[in-house]
C-alpha cells in the first residue's frame, strides 16, 4: 500500500492562507485553522503538518515531511538540502538593505566597516562577500527595523513588501539583495510511489496556476 504524502505548511503567518487556498483549489480537502497540528486529507493520500516556517526545510531534509511550502528566503537561509520543485507565485517579497533616511548613499561599499542588523546572516554574508565588502553582521531574530534608531546598528537587512515598515521607522531602502516568493520544496530521496503522488499534485497545481493566468 502506498503511504500518504506528508506535507508541511506554516501554521499561522503570511504563507498559511495562500498555502491552504492552493490545496483547496487543487480539490484537496483537509481541516485547517482548527488548532490541530496535523490533519489527514479526506480525498487525497496526504497528511498535513502545521509548523513554524523556519522549521519546515529541516523537516523536509530529514524526511519527516516529504514536501513543504516556505519562502525562498527561508529555504536558502537555512541551507538545508531540499529540492525546489515549483514556484508558487504568492508571498512575494524582497530582502533589502536599508539605512536611516537622509543618509548619503553611493553604493554597497559605503557599508565597509559598518554594522548591519539582520535575521538573514547567511544571505547577507554571501552578498557582502560577493561585493567584496567587509561589514559587521549583527544577527537579531525580529524587529530588525528598530536597530538603527536605538544605536544597535547603522543599517538593516530585512524583508520588505510594501515598504511601509521601513518608512515608519525612518529608513530608506538602498539595495535589494534577494527576491523571494513561496516555493514547494521536496525531500531529494522520495521513493517511486511518493514521486507519483508528487507528480499528480504538481499536475493539479500547474492547472490551477494556468487557469489564473
Ligand atoms: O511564526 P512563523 O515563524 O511561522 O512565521 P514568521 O513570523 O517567521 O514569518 P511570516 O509569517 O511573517 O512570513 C513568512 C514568509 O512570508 C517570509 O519568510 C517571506 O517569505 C514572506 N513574506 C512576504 C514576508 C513579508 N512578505 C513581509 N512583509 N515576511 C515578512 N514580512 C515582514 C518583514 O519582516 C517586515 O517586518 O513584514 C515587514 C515589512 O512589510 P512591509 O509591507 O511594511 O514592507
Ligand atoms: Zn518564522
Amino acid at each position: 500500500m502506498t503511504s500518504a504524502l506528508r506535507i508541511a505548511l506554516q501554521k499561522s503567518g503570511r504563507l498559511s492562507e495562500d498555502s491552504y487556498q492552493l490545496f483547496k483549489e487543487c480539490g484537496i480537502r483537509f481541516d485547517y485553522g482548527t488548532g490541530k497540528l496535523r490533519s489527514v486529507s479526506s480525498n487525497f493520500p496526504a497528511e498535513f503538518l502545521f509548523l513554524r516556517d523556519d522549521d519546515i526545510p529541516g523537516y523536509v531534509e530529514d524526511g519527516v515531511a516529504d514536501l513543504g511550502i516556505v519562502g525562498e528566503n527561508v529555504a536558502v537561509e537555512t541551507g538545508r538540502s531540499v529540492n525546489t520543485i515549483h514556484k508558487l507565485g504568492f508571498s512575494k517579497c524582497r530582502l533589502s538593505i536599508a539605512i536611516p533616511r537622509g543618509t548619503e548613499w553611493s553604493g554597497i561599499q559605503d557599508l565597509t566597516g559598518k554594522s548591519i542588523a539582520t535575521s538573514y546572516p547567511t544571505l547577507l554574508g554571501n552578498y557582502l562577500k560577493g561585493a567584496g565588502v567587509n561589514a559587521d553582521i549583527h544577527e537579531i531574530s525580529g524587529s530588525v527595523e528598530i536597530a538603527p534608531g536605538i544605536g544597535l546598528a547603522e543599517a538593516v537587512c530585512d524583508i520588505v513588501s510594501s515598504g511601509s515598515t521601513l518608512l515608519s521607522n525612518g529608513l530608506q531602502e538602498v539595495e535589494t539583495i534577494f527576491r523571494s516568493e513561496a516555493i514547494l520544496i521536496a525531500n531529494p530521496e522520495l521513493d517511486a510511489d511518493k514521486q507519483t503522488l508528487v507528480d499528480k499534485l504538481l499536475f493539479r497545481i500547474k492547472a490551477v496556476q494556468a487557469a489564473k493566468n
